[in-house]
């Protein structure tokens, strides 16, 4: 790509001149001289470097913001799931090639030095990533947009598997120190906890009422640049960090308590310790709550003091603020602004709650019941006393307000209340979320009209204006830019240099290209060099060779039941079965590629990701399968992974149960990338066939609504279903007898009984579709005019699929900001 920063008539080249920045940063920086420098310091110094380059944008981005008084974006997560940073940056400043000469220059590679920077992994999978990709797409759109969430010393655990069985280390990303941050020690505010609420007759219309916490701790901020493409904005990523408000208790040290004195430091610095694992069962623990309220009490006090510095009027807060929630994780947000605006700000209740709602947003992620978050009554009390006071006082007008318009029905108001009867009361924080917030979006167009038909069917029949759907959407500087440099130099060939600058729009304009053997033929040559790259990592991780020949098919990502990473293990059986008894077919070769981590204490997914790793081992030893059939199980997948993989993907699998996966984003990135899917109508997988074409891709299986019909019916019994397929019958049998688990072979029995006789996740019920339409890959695999063309019609169309086009659509219908793009 030739998207290089030009030289100046004088002075050193850019090269020069970055060379000489790199060294002065290991030396005055990193504190090492060339001869003695280890990769990492390497990569400290080109970082320093290169976040050089950011500075002063970035401090423009914020005086302009200022000057022109714009409206400014929060985005709340409690994820971001980052990755690495250096070639991010690099290439959206236009300075890879630089660094890469002045680096070579210094005998120095930069494909070394980027494997050594750790993967800030603060998220667990979709969601996280989401709000990564956002925040590069706001810089991008020139947005002025801030992302606040907390700085977790340890981010997603890193995962090794042991025998076919994964188990969890802890991840220490800063261990070596994190250049790409920058300590803000005097941005800090007191997040308080527990204690009771003083009642006080100040002579006003309502009495005063204060909330006086009986703990109380510190969040520090930390910055991270986020520069959007071409340089021209940087926004902020501000992440707290919990701290004590004394490092140590003097006077009980001095008294010989020496670990009393230090009780208070690890009791408060716990919440910011540990990302919190995707694991509904371990919903209700206090420890996530406290992050919940601390990362959001530090956020609202943050923004609400800037908006006074800037504007010196609570009231226009609405005008000049918009925060958007990712998921309900900071839902108690609601709470929070109620209680800063009336108990702080002093504004009636009434102006308050209009202010906040015209404030917040909210995004669902999902609609499985087990993941919907609600706290104990009592938790809340106990924790937050003067919010759960709000979250009472919220419900009552809600309730009073519903009864004022003549609605009695009680059901209806049963659902539609912020707290819980059922189960032990607890407080429903999607309804909060809901209730708070004056829109409501979904993130694909099925899960926004499953999130109107379930969750929020009484709501939004109360509020039909607030739903709306935003598809999810992937940043192409990442996923096509920085992890395909071949096949983005080939479409910048094609299409001119301003491909870059509007790929959503542009890329359409490759269409033509699909017809042309010799584009084809060079589409494939990157592919082949992508698998080329992803057989050697597997040969050096695994001792496992592939033949990049064969078919590459892929599924990536976390391991869940409705994800059905079962689907394609049993087809994968089936296949081998097949190939056994039927060696003189003419049988397609193929590599079958799995990664993904399970949460901790999610048992099946751990068993499935041993039964993978069975399966894999007894296939690799057969020698009647070589060279047709490879399985494999990459641990430890993450953002560095995944950018290895994708791009290395023929087949994407993206085979969840219609109606449970919001939206998936993999998805889009394969491909953007020109994988061709198999998958199933599901998320955002209905837009991808409407928009690529069915006819280039492999859809199959039940549909959403097919999905519901069953197990409204509770037909979930699959024993006729098995009786009538041979080959389901026999891969289950397999797996259930332990052909692939000798050592124990009653290891895969309760999961194999499972699938047959409750078929939650529809495996047994969609298996025969899966197979015949695995079948129909392989027949487009031989032809390959047809299937290459496939390949670059994914591409051309996979466009809107760019998260530019899903901030675009935020900015406009919920956000009401401009973009540079207007
Ligand atoms: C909740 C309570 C307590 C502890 C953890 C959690 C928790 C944490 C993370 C619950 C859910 C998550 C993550 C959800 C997630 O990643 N959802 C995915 O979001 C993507 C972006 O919208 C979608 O593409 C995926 O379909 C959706 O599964």
């Amino acid at each position: 790509m030739s998207t290089e920063q030009t030289s100046a008539t004088s002075g050193p080249t850019p090269v020069e001149a970055f060379k000489q920045n790199i060294l002065a940063k290991l030396k005055y920086a990193v504190g090492k001289d060339p001869r003695n420098a280890y990769s990492h310091d390497w990569f400290e110094a080109v970082a320093l470097a290169a976040r050089d380059h950011l500075v002063d944008n970035w401090e423009e981005t914020e005086a302009q913001v200022d000057r022109k008084q714009h409206k400014r974006v929060y985005y709340l997560s409690l994820e971001f799931l980052i990755g690495r940073l250096l070639v991010d940056c690099l290439s959206n400043l236009g300075l890879l090639e630089t660094a890469r000469a002045a680096l070579a220059e210094l005998d120095v590679d930069l494909e070394t030095i980027r494997q050594v920077e750790p993967d800030a992994a603060l998220g667990n999978g979709g969601l996280g990533r989401l709000a990564a990709c956002f925040m590069e797409s706001m810089a991008t759109l020139g947005l002025a947009a801030h992302g606040y969430g907390i700085r977790y010393e340890h981010g997603l655990f890193k995962q090794v598997v042991s025998d076919g069985w994964q188990q969890e280390h802890t991840e220490t990303w800063l261990d070596f120190g994190n250049p790409w941050e920058f300590e803000r020690p005097e941005v800090s505010y007191n997040i308080g906890f527990g204690g009771s609420v003083r009642t006080e007759d100040d002579g006003g219309e309502m009495p005063r009422l204060t909330w006086e916490p009986n703990e109380t701790l510190r969040a520090i901020a930390y910055d991270t640049p986020v520069v959007g493409w071409r340089g021209s904005s940087v926004n902020t990523l501000r992440l707290w960090r919990a701290r004590a408000m004394e490092d140590l208790q003097l006077e009980r040290f001095n008294a010989g308590d020496h670990f009393g004195a230090v009780a208070d430091v690890v009791r408060a610095e716990s919440i910011s310790r540990v990302l919190y694992p995707a694991d509904s069962t371990e919903a209700g623990q206090e420890l996530r709550l406290r992050q919940e309220y601390f990362f959001v009490s530090a956020s609202l006090q943050d923004l609400l003091h800037r908006h006074m510095a800037a504007h010196g009027d609570i009231r226009s807060l609405p005008d000049k603020a918009a925060i958007q929630l990712n998921d309900t994780h900071p839902a108690i947000a609601v709470a929070e602004l109620m209680r800063q605006l009336v108990d702080v700000y002093r504004i009636d209740w009434n102006e308050a709650w209009g202010m906040t709602v015209a404030t917040l947003s909210y995004t669902n992620h999902t609609l499985l019941p087990e993941a919907l978050e609600s706290w104990p009554v009592s938790l809340m009390e106990r924790l937050l006393p003067r919010h759960m006071q709000i979250i009472y006082l919220i419900n009552a007008y809600h309730i009073d307000s519903l009864r004022a318009q003549d609605i009695h029905d009680f059901d209806l108001l049963r659902s539609v209340s912020l707290i819980e009867e059922d189960h032990g009361r607890r407080v429903r924080m999607g309804n909060l979320a809901f209730l708070g917030s004056h829109s409501i979006n979904g993130v694909s167009a099925l899960h926004t009209d499953l999130m109107r038909e379930t969750v929020f069917r009484d709501l939004h029949r109360l509020y039909p204006q607030r739903i709306s759907n935003k598809t999810n959407g992937v940043t192409f500087r990442r996923w096509l830019y920085q992890v395909n440099p071949l096949l983005t130099g080939s479409l910048v060939d094609a299409l001119g240099e301003n491909l870059l600058d509007a790929p959503e729009e542009r890329l359409r304009d490759l269409e033509p290209h699909a017809d042309k053997a010799g584009f084809r033929k060079q589409f494939a040559a990157h592919r082949q060099h992508s698998k080329r790259a992803l057989a050697s990592l597997v040969q050096e991780r695994l001792g496992i060779h592939l033949d990049t020949e064969a078919i590459f098919d892929v599924q990536v990502k976390r391991i869940h039941e409705y994800k059905r990473q079962l689907l394609n293990l049993l087809h994968t059986v089936a296949l081998y079965q097949a190939i056994r008894n039927e060696p003189t077919t003419d049988w397609v070769p193929r590599v079958k590629i799995f990664a993904g981590k399970a949460a901790a204490s999610y048992h099946q997914a751990k068993l499935i990701i041993k039964l993978a790793n069975d399966i894999a081992r007894t296939i690799n030893a057969d020698p009647t399968v070589r060279g047709l059939l490879k399985v494999v199980f990459i641990p430890n997948y993450n953002v560095s992974l995944a950018e290895v993989i994708i791009p290395a993907a023929d087949l994407s699998e993206q085979i969840s149960t219609a109606g449970l996966e919001a939206s998936g984003t993999s998805n889009m990135k394969f491909a953007l990338n020109g994988a061709l899917t198999i998958g199933t109508l599901d998320g955002a997988n209905v837009e991808m066939s409407q928009l690529i074409g069915a006819e280039h891709m492999f859809i199959f299986g039940m549909t959403a609504a097919q999905v519901e019909q069953r197990k409204r019916a509770g037909e979930l019994d699959m024993s006729a279903v098995v009786a009538g397929s041979e080959r389901l019958a026999g891969a289950l049998e397999a797996v259930r007898r332990g052909v692939f688990s000798p050592d124990d072979p009653q290891r895969y029995e309760a999961l194999v009984e499972q699938l047959v006789r409750d078929d939650r996740f529809m495996v047994c019920a969609d298996f025969d579709a899966y197979w015949h339409a695995q079948r129909r890959v392989d027949a487009a695999w031989q032809k390959p005019a047809q299937w290459w063309k496939s390949a670059v019609l994914n591409t051309a169309r996979a466009g809107w699929f760019s998260s530019d086009r899903t901030i675009g659509e935020y900015a406009v219908d919920i956000w009401k900001v401009p973009t540079n793009r207007d």
